[in-house]
């Protein structure tokens, strides 16, 4: 429900219907009993009083609330005004991270998305996981055709980025990462983690390698070379569908371990060792997640952790990297209706970036809503996002959206985001709603399923996701008028009626483990359906149904890469983020439990960084980047590698209009207000990471003054 590892939760409820206890349960055929801090606080949620429980329109004095039939018409109206006025793409689309956890809002998005018709769609995968959806496309055919861990078989993980005892996994769905890892090294496995900083993951691990922050490409480069001209490619199976491999001796000559040992930091004899060990392992996996992916070589770097998983024959192999076969096979049914990927068909207005299946770099938000001419976007619809503290110089984009004519947000909460919004539509959450891993189970370790029906009514006056975005994408359509406005309006209301608990039965009984509703409902711990299994080359998904190992947008980014590798790292301080077990991006920070205790964001430091500026524990410190500044406190922490700092993401309540009591008590800052819209040119990810900062002492008289803008 919040996070990707999809624990079981079994909840205890009292005479009087109120939650007693949850716990995880120890049933489930794939958590087994596994539950982190998170889970807890969903009752928390349910019954906060800070929630948004009934529409709301935002007039001269603030929110005030509006029956559903007036705000639902009112939306339609407006939209519509809008892009008669403007054009469709005037209106913009935000499906921020917890959409993915609703499988009624990613079938309800997609109706309302058809419903507006227009090009500016943004979400947070190109703040994510966008690199990885372009490796995919590129190379096997189908963006949804991720390769995940096989993590509990294999015997040689290499974690470039990612730090899954903290995040529980991501793009590799595992209750109990960490348990799951520690495992590795008990069967007499090895564990290797390429971060800046030595993580909670680093120290389960066997070697730790510390990275200079948004080099990755290169140290991986490094190891495809060594791969590459010591003669160790062994694509085994995959050779008979595989293309390209002839070109890579004489792309990567460039990159030997000596050569990007500089600007990577990490030193070439380990470099040159990891890649023989990793080739000699019987079974090995290199996976690259948000830290390398929010880099300005995120795409690049995606496509080589691909290719050094094919040069060392583990794709698509017991123990390397696999594609599940989810209950709802969502590659397939991507492929079947045609959403396999596509990329560049149309480009930003203002700085030409790269659409990638139909959605925009959300990078590029900001610019496209402050910089004047045809297609300016003039509305905003947010879905269960808060791009304001989760996506670069979020203090640019508050400032557009201020002056924006229209704002829509579904959400729980009137935060940094949504405080903007003239409506603001609540939806039920957590155990209020059925659940089913629609997008997870397609990235799990095992290939499992549950279903797990609403408990509690839906709270107050909010509406499910998908009923609800089905009755404004038909009141939009109804608005169009004309006859094809009105049989569309009438197919969404009868897809509304069908509801989403049959559509998904649908999906289940169409996909290929022929399941059920029906079944799922008989199996309250989840069906077992077994661990990950070999499906090349069936599931390729391009033309010629063959892996294409060298696409030529890397093939041709690689010009930029060797140009990188003069770089040096000067005196300043590089600025990476990183993920807390207690808290969830931007929100979850209303939670008493999960809050309390030392604050969260801190500003982690080296000693020896802290000393050169005299800096101690728990000062008061401010961060500067050509963007802005904050001010928070400072922990030295030897944990990170000199000449980097760490700052956790999703904070900055403090701001004007927020209504989240027990967050701006202890607001925090935003990272973001840090980071600019610099991007990965190929794939239109977000570079978020490595931006560089200086940080001083915070003097009394020098309290960072905060641009405010004012609510309309
Ligand atoms: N600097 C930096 N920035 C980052 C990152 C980073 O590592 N560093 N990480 C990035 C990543 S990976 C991601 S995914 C994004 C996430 O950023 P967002 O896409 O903004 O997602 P969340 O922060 O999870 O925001 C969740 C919002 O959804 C609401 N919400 C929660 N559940 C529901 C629901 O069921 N229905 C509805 N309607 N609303 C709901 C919450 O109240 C909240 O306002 O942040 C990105 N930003
Ligand atoms: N508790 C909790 N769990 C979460 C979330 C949460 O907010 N809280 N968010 C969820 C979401 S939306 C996502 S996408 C996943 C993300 O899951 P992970 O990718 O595992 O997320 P992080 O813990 O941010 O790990 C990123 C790591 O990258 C490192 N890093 C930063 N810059 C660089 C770099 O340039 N190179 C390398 N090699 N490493 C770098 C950071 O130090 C950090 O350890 O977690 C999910 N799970
Ligand atoms: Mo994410």
């Amino acid at each position: 429900m919040l996070c990707e590892a999809m624990c079981g939760l079994d909840v205890e409820l009292g005479d009087d219907g109120s939650v007693l206890q949850v716990r995880g349960d120890r049933d489930d055929t794939f958590s087994k009993g596994h539950l982190c801090p998170k889970a807890i606080a969903i009752e928390d949620i349910r019954n906060d009083p800070d929630r948004v429980r009934s529409p709301q329109r935002r007039g001269p004095n603030g929110f005030q609330p509006v029956p559903w039939t007036e705000a639902i018409a009112e939306a339609a109206r407006r939209i519509h005004e809008l892009q008669t006025r403007y054009g469709p793409h005037a209106v913009a689309v935000y499906a921020g991270n917890p959409t993915v956890h609703s499988f009624g809002a990613l079938l309800g998005m997609t109706a309302l998305n058809g419903a507006l018709r227009g090009r500016s769609t943004f979400s947070a995968t190109s703040v994510d996981q966008l690199p990885h959806q372009l490796a995919a496309y590129q190379m096997f055919g189908n963006q949804a055709l991720f390769p995940i861990p096989d993590l509990d078989r294999t015997q040689f993980f290499l974690i470039v980025g990612g730090n899954p005892v903290a995040s529980n996994g991501s793009i590799m769905s595992a209750p109990g990462a960490g348990d799951r890892i520690k495992a590795i090294r008990a069967r007499g496995g090895r564990v290797v983690v390429v971060d800046p900083r030595r993580t909670e993951t680093a120290m389960l691990a066997d070697t730790h390698l510390g990275i200079q922050p948004g080099t990755d490409a290169l140290f991986l480069l490094g190891l495809v070379h060594v791969l590459v001209h010591e003669g160790m490619v062994t694509p085994g199976r995959l050779t008979a569908f595989t293309d390209g491999l002839d070109r890579l001796p004489a792309l990567t000559k460039a990159f030997s371990p000596e050569a990007v040992a500089g600007v990577t930091e990490i030193d070439a004899t380990q470099i040159r060792t990891l890649a023989r060990d990793f080739a000699r392992a019987d079974k090995a996996v290199a996976y690259g997640r948000v830290g390398m992916c929010t880099q300005e070589t995120g795409g690049t770097a995606a496509w080589l952790i691909n290719l050094i998983n094919v040069l060392s024959g583990n794709l698509d192999r017991v123990g390397g990297a696999m594609f599940p076969t989810p209950a709802v096979d969502l590659a397939e049914l991507a492929r079947r209706l045609g959403k396999a990927g596509s990329y560049g068909r149309f480009k930003t207005r203002v700085r030409g970036l790269p659409e990638f299946a139909g959605e925009l770099p959300v990078a590029a938000m900001a610019e496209e809503m402050d910089t004047p001419g045809d297609k300016q976007i003039r509305g905003l619809i947010t879905f269960a996002g808060n791009p304001v503290l989760s996506t670069p110089n979020g203090a640019r984009l508050e400032k557009a959206l201020a002056k924006l004519e229209l704002v829509i947000s579904f959400d729980l909460y009137q935060n940094e985001t949504t405080r903007f919004a003239h409506l603001l539509f609540p939806t039920s959450f957590g155990f209020e709603r059925d659940h089913y891993d629609l997008a997870l189970n397609a990235l799990a370790v095992r290939n499992n399923a549950k279903f797990a029906p609403a408990i509690f009514p839906a709270a107050g006056e909010t509406r499910e996701d998908f009923e609800l975005l089905l009755d404004v994408a038909a009141a939009l359509e109804r608005q169009r008028g004309g006859a094809a406005g009105h049989g569309k309006a009438l197919a969404l209301g009868g897809l509304r009626k069908v509801g989403s608990r049959r559509a998904l039965d649908l999906l289940l009984r169409l996909g290929p483990q022929k399941l059920s509703l029906k079944k799922l409902l008989a199996a309250p711990h989840g069906v077992d359906l077994g661990a990950l299994e070999p499906r090349m080359p069936g599931v390729l998904a391009n033309a010629e149904r063959r892996i294409n190992a060298v696409p030529e947008v890397f093939a041709k980014d690689l010009a930029r890469l060797e140009a990188m590798l003069g770089r040096r790292r000067g005196a300043d301080l590089v600025l990476i983020g990183r993920r807390l077990l207690r808290s969830n991006n931007s929100w979850m920070h209303n939670s008493e439990r999960l809050t309390k205790g030392k604050p969260a964001c801190t500003l982690l430091m080296n000693p020896a960084d802290a000393a050169e500026r005299g800096l101690l524990d728990g000062a008061r410190v401010v961060v500067r980047s050509p963007r802005g500044q904050v001010a928070t406190t400072l922990e030295i922490s030897e944990t990170l590698k000199r000449g980097v700092v760490s700052l956790p993401h999703g904070y900055g309540h403090e701001r004007e209009g927020v209504q989240l009591r027990v967050a701006r008590a202890r607001p925090g800052v935003s990272i973001n207000d840090l980071t600019d819209g610099a991007v990965d040119p190929i794939s239109g990810n977000a570079a978020l990471s490595g931006v560089t900062v200086e940080v001083t002492l915070e003097l009394a008289e020098q309290e960072p003054p905060r641009a405010q803008p004012t609510l309309p």
